[in-house]
């Protein structure tokens, strides 16, 4: 009687996608569509932030071993990345410039995370980041305030040379 011994080795497969967080909530028109929502981010950050302030951390998991379950995190769109930068690692998204509240008054994009298979796989997330205002603004007086201060100062203006004739 021979024995033959043989060795399996289970390759793990990357079968499983990326997940951010789902809301748990189902929203939805139709009752008979059930489908869970990721949850968009929505955060604010507070204008003349410092370079590098965080504005989110973004984090999916993977259910995958190894390679297949290693995340790396970007921003989508790419004109988005002027503005903040995302940690490929941590998924630590943080300002790269200071934010004026008057230029600009909300930023919003999508996080992606891409795991490490040899067909890799991709989530998405949508975040939405309100700039909320300082009060960093000189007051100026408003066109209406303008208009009925007029007058009074071309009311002065006339009434100087009358001034003077008296006085001679
Ligand atoms: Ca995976
Ligand atoms: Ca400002
Ligand atoms: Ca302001």
């Amino acid at each position: 009687m021979t024995t033959v011994t043989l060795s399996i080795v289970v390759v793990d497969e990357n079968d499983h996608a990326p997940e951010f967080p789902v809301n748990p909530v189902v929203t939805s028109s139709r009752r008979d569509v059930i489908r869970p929502r990721v949850f968009p981010v929505v955060t604010s950050l507070a204008e003349n932030n410092p370079v590098g302030a965080v504005v989110a951390v973004v984090t999916a998991t993977d259910r995958d071993r190894g390679i297949n379950g290693h995340l790396t995190y970007w921003l989508r769109p790419a004109g988005v990345t002027g503005m903040l930068s995302v940690d490929p690692v941590t998924g630590t998204v943080s300002a790269k410039m200071s934010f004026d509240r008057e230029q600009t008054s909300l930023v919003e994009f999508d996080v992606v995370a891409v795991d490490g298979g040899r067909t890799t796989r991709t989530a998405t997330t949508h975040v939405s980041v309100t700039i909320t205002d300082q009060d960093d603004e000189v007051l100026m007086p408003s066109p209406a305030a303008v208009l009925t201060l007029l007058p009074s100062l071309s009311l002065i203006r006339y009434q100087m040379p009358s001034l003077y004739t008296s006085n001679l």
